[in-house]
């Protein structure tokens, strides 16, 4: 118990110290999107409070698949973050803006759960998620995460490469970028009446980085399936990248010609771009990535390039120098 008390103290401060992704919007943009003048901002116009009761967590037809083998390939140079800290500190708006949000996600009803492909395909297909995740090669890997928030942890995924979804979609020659969405949904996700943020989410990525190896969908963490307010069930860990890019709940995937505009992009291009690969050297227009602190010792430490990953991604970027690499 101690140890825990101590733990949320730690992450406490790293909240109070971060610069939260959505601090440019005030309360006067806010209005305005919303469609409300200065007065009239009632409860229904700010739905973040509703948790309701939390769901029972739905039995998972995959439970058995995990845990599975760890791909000693992918080591960390710090301890892994507990799993009593991840799951109460995350980013998932479409819940709450508050890290503390785990009680919130328990409305994420993850069965049934369907994933379309579509755009250049060979074939348009719609598959039920655990027919997905049971056609797939499950491993575990160790990744860093860092947000641009400047905050990180170190993450035991399960899951299989990007390059074997997209081998499994059959896209077309033509297809430049793969666009990822999140399910939209305002009922069971109170976020999504927010109606300053552009639903659903969207992230996009490259094919040349979506069949990357590093590149991992995420279907368990911690030895089994993974908690739903970690994106449940299934979501992108691109570790070189800030954590915006690593799209949670995930229920389409489109490849597509033009580069995709992602939410936090379509909503602040000046700050959040598409490529937003780390770099302690490019500062966020409104704060350094020079350091990180990582949550579940609080220490700063310093920021790598591509978060540590420049051997298996600095290749991507050749030729690609006079684009907007990292923001
Ligand atoms: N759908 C969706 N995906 C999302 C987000 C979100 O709000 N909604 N937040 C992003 C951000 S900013 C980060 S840092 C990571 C957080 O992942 P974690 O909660 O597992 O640490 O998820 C990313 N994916
Ligand atoms: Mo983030």
């Amino acid at each position: 118990m101690a140890m825990l008390i101590r733990n949320k103290r730690r992450w406490e401060i790293a909240e109070r110290e971060a610069t939260p992704e959505a601090a440019f919007l005030d309360r006067r943009q806010i209005l305005a999107a919303a469609g409300l003048g200065a007065v009239g901002l009632g409860a229904a116009a700010l739905p973040l409070g509703v948790t309701g009761r939390a769901a029972a967590q739905e039995a998972d037809p995959t439970a058995d698949l995990y845990p599975a083998k760890r791909n000693g390939k992918f080591t960390l140079d710090r301890g892994l973050t507990p799993e009593e800290i991840n799951a109460h500190y995350n980013n998932f708006y479409e819940f709450s803006t508050d890290k503390e949000l785990a009680d919130a996600a328990q409305r994420l009803r993850t069965r049934p759960w369907q994933v379309k492909f579509d755009g250049l395909v060979e074939a348009e297909k719609t598959v039920d998620i655990d027919t997905l995740i049971r056609a797939m090669p499950l491993e575990e890997r160790l990744y860093r995460h860092r947000c641009v928030e400047a905050w990180s942890m170190t993450v035991p995924w399960t899951g299989f490469p990007l390059a074997a979804l997209v081998a499994y979609a059959k896209p077309l020659a033509a297809a430049k970028y793969v666009r990822m969405e999140t399910f939209l949904d305002a009922d069971m996700a109170p976020g999504q009446n927010q109606p300053w943020y552009p639903w659903p989410y969207i992230e996009g990525l490259t094919m040349a980085e979506a069949t990357n190896d590093l590149a991992f969908m995420v279907t368990g963490a911690y030895g089994k399936p993974v908690m739903k307010q970690m994106g449940a069930p299934l979501r992108l860990a691109t570790p070189w990248k800030y954590g915006f890019k690593s799209i949670k709940s995930i229920v389409r995937f489109s490849f597509v010609e033009e580069r995709p505009v992602g939410l936090w992009e379509a909503l602040q291009s000046s700050e959040y771009g598409f490529w937003a690969n780390v770099n302690p050297e490019v500062p966020h227009p409104r704060w350094s990535q020079a350091e990180e602190r990582v949550l579940h010792t609080g220490e700063r430490v310093p920021t790598l390039l591509f978060n540590g990953y420049a051997e298996e991604v600095a290749g991507l970027y050749k030729g690609l120098e006079n684009e907007p690499l990292y923001m």
